[in-house]
């Protein structure tokens, strides 16, 4: 067989091929209407292989950018062990199965990880691989030349070089197809935005004047919903239609209950403020925002469902398969306030939120209580059942720490003279009666409070300093409680409960 410059083309046909598998297995997920693709499906399992505090770090740090990353890492992969297979496949007929069957064996068995039972799911892997192997076939076969000419004549290679151009193009064309059938089930997108949501039976406490100093740099009383910070390990956003969608509730209880988006709607809904934050949130950081949330509150539906004795958890279970533990005395609190929320700050919930239906717990850590994307609530016990973030090794248990941090100076160097200090400050269910600001190791001085709409939001405060002395500084600030519970010194890791500690920043005060 002769070889020579058919190396290079060698690669080409394998990378051409390798593309158009991909491409193939995206249209079969589009086709089939799956929230996923063999791509994200390997990295899923990718990501489930990876320690799991890094993988939170991670995902705090890029956001969606993580998953992103990952998949881009997988067809990246993938593509160059389809170069090699076209290497093995250009020395000898079939020798390409070296790489495609082993390929194939893994890759169904990342997809079995994802897809329910059922032969659909398999689908578009199956297609996807067989379309790579055959393309691949197809144009090696025009790089063999009759026994006995050496090296391909330059009509067969432009040949070749139309063939692959003109296959990569269709696979272009069949990537973006799947891509786009994909976002067709954002059919449920259209209908989210005719969504008529009731007004709520019982609506949030308005919100008093003097919430928001409203100064240059400081996080807002109210977080807009696209600045609201977004946590899942969804690598693919769930679509679910509404119209379709159900919520189950099962377990110990005396009735198991299903209800549809339009029973929920029907329902009297209320409306609460309250500021969501994250488990992994570090000290200072930013993983928290303070929405209205509207929705049926979880008491009553658990009310008519009839708890059984000896259930002490309810695990809130997502159409994605993560899952949080919540505590059932918690949830059965009319008190407590915790909603199965359908809107976000009066707008129906977004896909990112968890669209159509999600669980907001004032006081505990989303990584607990804020399952997105809600299909069961399923009554039961801390010892029967655990969720996804505590089986990795984190609390079962997410009271929120109390904690404040110092948003404004925003920059390290400030003129001298008065320096506006300001931040916020939150301590869910109790809520905040006072913060301090410490300049180096000085005195704590009190600074003054924006006002509430109530104690499961955050506050605002401020403190102007006077900041004549020019020199390098270290501002630190504590928060105190309704209870007179003051922000503990104590430093602590957000892994596993939530971090602790007081947030302190540098700031240089220039000369004059
Ligand atoms: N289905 C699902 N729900 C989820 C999560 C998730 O990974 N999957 N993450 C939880 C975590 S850790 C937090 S802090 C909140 C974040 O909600 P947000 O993205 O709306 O801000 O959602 C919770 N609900
Ligand atoms: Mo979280």
């Amino acid at each position: 067989m002769p070889l020579g410059s058919s190396i290079r083309l060698g690669w080409i046909a394998g990378g051409v091929a390798g593309l158009v598998g991909l491409a193939v297995a995206e249209l079969g997920a589009g086709l089939i209407a799956r929230d996923g693709s063999p791509v994200s499906d390997l990295a899923e399992v990718v990501l489930s292989i990876l320690p799991a505090a890094w993988v939170a770090q991670a995902t705090e740090a890029l956001g969606g950018g993580f998953r992103i990353a990952l998949m881009a890492a997988v067809v990246v992969v993938a593509l160059l062990l389809a170069v090699i297979a076209g290497q093995l496949e250009l020395k000898r007929k079939l020798r390409g199965l070296i790489i495609y069957l082993p390929v194939g064996v893994v890759t169904l068995l990342a997809v079995s990880t994802q897809v329910g039972p059922g032969a659909i799911g398999y689908v578009p892997a199956v297609l996807g691989l067989s379309a790579g192997y055959l393309t691949l076939r197809l144009l090696i076969a025009q790089l063999r030349r009759p026994p006995g000419a050496l090296e391909p004549v330059v009509a067969e290679r432009r040949n070749f070089l139309k063939t692959a151009g003109l296959v990569t193009l269709g696979g272009i064309v069949v990537a973006g197809a799947g891509r786009m059938l994909v976002q067709a089930t954002n059919k449920v997108a259209e209908v989210r935005t005719k969504i008529v949501l009731p007004p709520p039976a019982a609506p949030a406490p308005t919100v008093p004047p003097g919430t928001d100093f409203d100064i240059a740099g400081l996080t807002r009383y109210l977080t807009p919903n696209d600045s609201f910070y977004r946590i899942d390990t969804a690598l693919q956003l769930p679509v679910i239609d509404p119209e379709v969608w159900t919520l189950k509730i099962t377990g110990l209880v005396d009735r198991e209950l299903t209800f549809t988006y339009a029973d929920l709607l029907a329902r009297p809904l209320a409306e609460h403020l309250s500021t969501l934050t994250c488990m992994s949130n570090q000290i200072g950081g930013d993983l928290a925002g303070n929405a209205f949330w509207m929705g049926v509150p979880v008491h009553t539906l658990l009310k008519e469902a009839g708890p059984q004795r000896g259930a002490n958890m309810v695990l809130s279970v997502s159409q994605d398969g993560w899952s949080a533990a919540t505590p059932l005395s918690t949830l059965t609190n009319p008190d407590r306030n915790a909603l199965l929320a359908v809107a976000m700050n009066g707008e129906p919930l977004s896909p990112e939120h968890g669209f159509p239906v999600r669980m907001i717990v004032p006081g505990l850590y989303g990584d607990v209580s804020a399952t997105k994307w809600l299909t069961e609530l399923k009554v039961t016990t801390y010892d029967d059942d655990t969720g996804y973030w505590a089986q990795k090794g984190w609390s079962e248990r997410g009271p929120i720490k109390i904690a404040s941090r110092i948003d404004v100076p925003t920059r390290s160097v400030v003129e001298p003279g008065q320096v506006i200090v300001a931040g916020v400050a939150w301590a869910q269910t109790t809520g905040i009666s006072k913060v301090e600001l410490r300049i180096d190791d000085g005195m704590w001085r009190e600074t003054e409070l924006g006002t509430t709409a109530g104690p499961d939001t955050w506050r605002q405060w401020a403190y102007e300093w006077e900041a004549t002395e020019p020199g390098d500084y270290t501002l630190t600030v504590r928060a105190t409680d309704a209870d007179g519970r003051v922000q503990t010194s104590k430093e602590v890791q957000p892994f596993p409960s939530g971090a602790s500690g007081l947030h302190s920043v540098p700031v240089k005060v220039r000369p004059e």
